[in-house]
Formats: C-alpha cells, sequence, structure tokens
C-alpha cells in the first residue's frame, strides 16, 4: 500500500518532468546520424529486414544511433555509392562482391559461374572460410564487412525477345550485367554482348530496349518490376550472389565500443532473417511472375557451364584469382572447378 501510495505519488510529482524528458528524447536528434545506402527496392527482402534491424538498433542504443535507409539507388547508383562509402560521405552500403571487385579484385571470388549447388553450400562456404577471406580482402583496401553477407539469389537470365533454352540462343544477346569484370568476361565468354549497366539503369535500358536482356534473381525481377519490360525467363542458376554489409572505415570507428556491439550483433541476425525470406521468395515468385505474363524456360545448366569450361573462362579467373582464393573457392564449392 505504502509502495502504491509513494510510487503514485512520485509519478505524480514527476509527471511535467517525464513528460518534459519524453519529449525530448523524441525532438533531440541522435548523437550518430548515419546513412544506409542500397541499390533494392523498398519492398525487397533486404530492406524489410534492413528497416526492422536499424529499428532494433535505434532502440538498443536508447536513441543513440538513427540509422537511416535509402533504398533504390537514392544517394546515387551503386558506383556512385561506393566511392561516398569509401569517402563517409555515406557509412553504410550493402555491395555485391562482384561489384566489390572493383576495388577489392578477390572479393569477386564467390560470384564464379556454377561454383556452388545450392543454398546449404553458399551459407556454409560465406560464414566459413572462404567469407573470411573475402572479408580479409576488404579489410584491406580500408572498408569494415559485418560477419554475415545477404542474400540477393542464383541468378537467372530474363529477356525481351526471345525465349534461352540453349548456350547457342546467348550468342550475340544483348544483355545487360553490373559494373564487375567477372560477370563481363563470363558473358563474353557465353558468347553474348554483356554491356555494363548500374541498377539503377536497369529498368530504362530494358524498356528502351538498349540491351535485350538481364540476369537476375527472381526476387528482384519481381520486387523491380521487371516483369514490365521481360517476357521470357531461363532458369539457369548461373551465379550466386549476395550484399555484403560495409560500414566507412572511419564512421565505424568513431562509434562508441558498444553501439558497434548492437549494430554488428542486429544487422548480422537480420540477415539470417532476411536469407530465410530471400530464398522463399526466389522459390516461390515464379508463379507469380507467370500470372503476370513471363514464360519459363529450364534449360540444363551443363550446358552453359560447358561452354565456359572450353571458352577456358575457368582457367583465366584462376589465374587471375590465383591459387590461395581458388582453393578456398573449390574447397568451400566442394568440387574441381577446374
Ligand atoms: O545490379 C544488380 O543486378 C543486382 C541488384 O543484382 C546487384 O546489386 C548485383
Amino acid at each position: 500500500m505504502t509502495m502504491t501510495i509513494n510510487r503514485r505519488t512520485m509519478l505524480i510529482g514527476t509527471g511535467a518532468i517525464a513528460l518534459g524528458a519524453a519529449f525530448h528524447t523524441k525532438a533531440r536528434a541522435a548523437e550518430y546520424t548515419y546513412k544506409f545506402a542500397n541499390n533494392l527496392q523498398a519492398s525487397h527482402p533486404l530492406n524489410i529486414r534492413l528497416n526492422e534491424a536499424t529499428a532494433k538498433i535505434l532502440e538498443e542504443t536508447s536513441g543513440r544511433l538513427q540509422i537511416n535507409v535509402f533504398p533504390s539507388s537514392q544517394l546515387g547508383n551503386d558506383t556512385e555509392t561506393l566511392s561516398q562509402l569509401r569517402s563517409g560521405a555515406v557509412e553504410f552500403f550493402s555491395l555485391s562482391p562482384l561489384i566489390l571487385s572493383t576495388l577489392v579484385p578477390n572479393a569477386a571470388i564467390s560470384g564464379v559461374g556454377f561454383a556452388f549447388p545450392d543454398y546449404k553450400s553458399v551459407w556454409a562456404a560465406m560464414d566459413g572460410e572462404l567469407g573470411a577471406y573475402a572479408r580479409k580482402q576488404i579489410e584491406d583496401k580500408g572498408l569494415v564487412p559485418m560477419d554475415k553477407i545477404w542474400d540477393n539469389g542464383f541468378r537467372q537470365i530474363t529477356s525481351g525477345s526471345k525465349p534461352i533454352n540453349t548456350p547457342d540462343d546467348l550468342k550475340g544477346f544483348k544483355i545487360r550485367t553490373p559494373p564487375g569484370q567477372l560477370w563481363t568476361t563470363m558473358f563474353q565468354t557465353l558468347g553474348s554482348a554483356p554491356a555494363t549497366i548500374n541498377f539503377a539503369e536497369v529498368y530504362t535500358a530494358l524498356s528502351t530496349g538498349q540491351v535485350d536482356g538481364q540476369e537476375n534473381p527472381l526476387a528482384i525481377a519481381s520486387t523491380a518490376k521487371l516483369y514490365e519490360v521481360q517476357k521470357h525467363c531461363a532458369i539457369t542458376n548461373h551465379m550466386w550472389d549476395g550484399f555484403w554489409f560495409l560500414a566507412n572505415k572511419r564512421a565505424w570507428e568513431n562509434l562508441p565500443e558498444d553501439i558497434r556491439e548492437v549494430v554488428a550483433k542486429n544487422l548480422n541476425a537480420y540477415a539470417d532473417l532476411q536469407r530465410a525470406d530471400t530464398e522463399e521468395l526466389n522459390k516461390t515468385v515464379r508463379t507469380e511472375l507467370e500470372g503476370l505474363g513471363m514464360t519459363f524456360t529450364d534449360p540444363d545448366p551443363q550446358a552453359f557451364r560447358q561452354v565456359l569450361i572450353d571458352g577456358g573462362f575457368y582457367a583465366q579467373w584462376k589465374e587471375k584469382f590465383g591459387e590461395e582464393a581458388w582453393t578456398a573457392l573449390e574447397k568451400a564449392a566442394n568440387a574441381d572447378l577446374g
């Protein structure tokens, strides 16, 4: 009873102050306000889970760190945003290992064509030695990668003019590929005519006919509405792709240790949820895309892989990546890649 009265009295007594404090907390800018840029639509699982993670980070740092997410390349295309990340104009950025290879050449190792047969081997590799190798390469270039890579998915080829059934159908095919030498060489070896275009410009490039096709996981064909400008899709699963979560080093080190821990803990924990969502979406969205008018083909991936072998793709990249990276990849993929 006494307790209740005391507490009640106290609450009444401090009511005005408490209200003032609450208002103050709301109105006050966070101690640290950071930007997180990415190239995906707000509806993609990456952004949905990232928004949950940043809300959690705000809460667990008692409002000290506010991370504002900028989806859809709002702050610039990937090439521009990578330089902003390096200069510190942007504090966080999620980027494909292959695009990152424009700065960190061997980060692309996880994107070698047809290396991973399934998600199980992908996550074992990226949470294991291959991922650790890539993160070390990234750190050596002065960026801070979070431990867990987020999922983009296995990539499929879409086209506007014709269905792709065999590697022959790729001969002379004008296809958009993201910035990154591995992509360009892969599609050149397949006999097509790749054009390097940032994701921010892909929808326009397809709708104006600058290119006839592109390649991306189905979750992106859906969330970026590529079905509006692409008619066909070939399930090639020609490479797995993910998003390293990267921080500018100075911005990262400016955060007190306890805040850094909260950020890393949450971005890594939400990676697991995002991986599950994206894998599920990539599996189920085909039906939705068919409903929206896309037609699908299921070519034999081995045929495409053989063209890459015969064209010296693996031999060339084994030499470029070097023994250490290549051995790590073969070990992770449990395969002799040539
Ligand atoms: O640019 C692409 O195609 C995308 C969205 O998949 C990447 O970020 C690599």
